[in-house]
């Protein structure tokens, strides 16, 4: 594991000059992995984006050292409110399909934060898939998505 994970970085690093956030598991690529700043205790998001170019597989699960667990959420709109609604299944990730964990969708929640995320850092967060096996992504630590609106999530 560690090893893969040594290996993935340095392939990132050489094919993405200057951006330490894509890797690779199986068929699968994985970029634009970030995070938001977060207060210890509380609960973190994780957002990035999943091109399968092999066949159907499924994100199952995921986990950080930065929080206690992570669950799989869904953000869907229901009479004007925003509302999220885990997915113990995880996300389908169909064959040849690109599919973004973002604001107002699916996303990584990272509960009970055990130390504030800042802006500028990267936290680092295993994605186990169903048939690609597990790999280690550095989320980056942003503000904002650009024009992505603040979601609230202290309703967990
Ligand atoms: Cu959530």
């Amino acid at each position: 594991m560690i090893r893969r994970t040594l290996i993935l970085a340095a392939a990132a690093s050489t094919l993405l000059a200057g951006s330490a956030l894509a890797a690779k598991a199986g068929a699968i690529d994985i970029s634009g992995a970030w995070s938001r700043p977060a207060p210890a205790g509380g609960n973190g998001v994780g957002y990035v984006v999943l091109a399968n170019g092999g066949k159907a597989d499924r994100l199952l699960a995921a986990s950080t050292p930065v929080a206690g667990r992570v669950e799989i959420h869904e953000s869907m709109v229901m009479g004007g409110k925003a509302m999220m609604h885990p997915r113990p299944r995880g996300v389908d990730l169909p064959a040849g399909k690109t599919v973004a964990l973002k604001p107002e969708g699916f996303h990584l929640m990272l509960i009970k934060l055990n130390r504030p995320l800042k802006v500028g850092e990267s936290v680092a967060v295993t994605l186990k898939f169903e048939k690609a096996g597990s790999v280690t992504v550095p989320f980056k630590v942003q503000a904002t998505a650009g024009a992505a609106p603040a979601m609230d999530h202290s309703h967990h």
